[in-house]
């Protein structure tokens, strides 16, 4: 089945098409719903208007470059990954629907102000995906994942943010590139909205989304091949062979930030991959707050995400900034890496 995404000019003569109305008119047909959610992505969109101005006249306001420090990743941060960082704990910390925030750029549970500690979710957030294309002009993204407490009461802790993915209640990503979309599904759809700067709204531009059952694209930093186990270099020698009745071998595109390969992997179809590798046996990609709430998303539309070993939102975090391997797009795609992989580790097992 082709997909057949609804999408084109932002409606904007449509008030009901914003992002916030769009939460909204969902989430009215849930009885219990308080308003809260509709609330925590209106701040969540805030966050994003001011991270894309940001980024986009980073070059002239001097946000571009390191700040000199390093994050819990051990990564150099980028001027504007704290910014971004800085925006998230601002919009979202005061306004008193989350309890307690974790973000990869700050080591502990991120405690929130006096006011606001009696909010029913918790947000976790990867501020700026691909922050090394900031100062190359290519695109970046923000990657959130949105649950309900586990505590009853009180400051959130560590054990409200280390939940599967599978008790996601929102999830989604802002991408800042030649427009700045965000996409979000709560569990009813994927719907992309385009903001217009001039008026300052997302407008809904992609309603719908479905991801393709199979692409012609496959992405990964095939820069690692050497580092990678036999099965994955089998997959991906295979998706490069010649089989016209498979559409083989796929086009490689990899732009350095997943949020930009997964858009247009959700768009046009097809796989990324982070595999682990003998350097990084759980790859690179952390779990809660870019494998999880991507595997939400594109399995909303349609699509798998799998570690290899299990479907990704299956995983049960023990820590907030644990890795997994990521293999994650069209059905038909994830499903003959997966199979590959495993006949070829079957097949090694039985060699001996
Ligand atoms: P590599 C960006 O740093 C990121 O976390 C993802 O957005 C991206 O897909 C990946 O790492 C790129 O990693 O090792 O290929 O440079």
């Amino acid at each position: 089945m082709e997909a057949t995404n609804s999408w084109g000019p932002p409606d904007i003569s449509s008030p009901g098409n914003t992002l916030e109305r769009h939460v909204a008119l969902r989430q009215r047909r849930h009885p219990y719903a308080t308003g809260e959610l509709t609330g925590l992505f209106g701040q969540i969109s805030l966050a994003a208007k001011i991270i894309q101005r940001e980024v986009n006249r980073a070059g002239l306001a001097g946000s571009l470059g390191l700040t000199g420090a390093k994050n819990v990743q051990g990564e150099e941060v980028q001027k504007l990954d704290e910014f971004a960082n800085a925006t998230l704990e601002n919009c979202v910390g005061s306004g008193g629907h989350v309890c307690v925030m974790g973000s990869e750029e700050r080591e502990n549970p991120i405690i929130v102000p006096a006011e606001s500690v009696g909010g029913k979710y918790v947000l976790l957030f990867d501020p700026l995906d691909g922050s090394g294309n900031i100062d190359i002009n290519a695109s970046i993204g923000t990657i959130f994942s949105i649950y309900r407490r586990k505590t009853e009461t009180g400051p959130g802790k560590l054990e409200d943010l280390l939940q599967p993915g599978r008790d996601l209640v929102a999830a989604g990503y802002v991408i800042y590139g030649s427009s700045c979309m965000l996409v979000y599904s709560a569990g009813e759809g994927v719907h992309g909205f385009t903001l217009d700067p001039a008026i300052g709204e997302f407008f809904l531009s992609h309603g719908d989304l479905k991801i393709p059952e199979r692409g012609h694209f496959y992405s990964i930093n095939e820069g690692y091949s050497s580092l990678w186990d036999e099965a994955t270099r089998r997959w991906v020698r295979w998706i490069k062979s010649t089989d016209p009745s498979t559409g083989r071998p796929y086009s490689l595109r990899y732009i350095g930030a997943m949020v930009a390969d997964l858009h247009r992997t959700l768009l046009r179809g097809g796989i990324f991959a982070y595999p682990g590798d003998s350097k990084h046996p759980n790859g690179k990609l952390r779990l809660l707050y870019e494998a999880a709430p991507m595997a939400f998303v594109v399995e909303a539309a349609g699509g798998l995400a799998s570690s290899g070993e299990s479907q990704i939102r299956d995983i049960v975090p023990d820590t907030l900034h644990q890795r997994t391997p990521l293999f994650i797009g069209s059905p038909r795609d994830v499903e003959d890496a997966l199979n590959i992989i495993q006949e070829s580790q079957d097949a090694s097992t039985a060699t001996g």
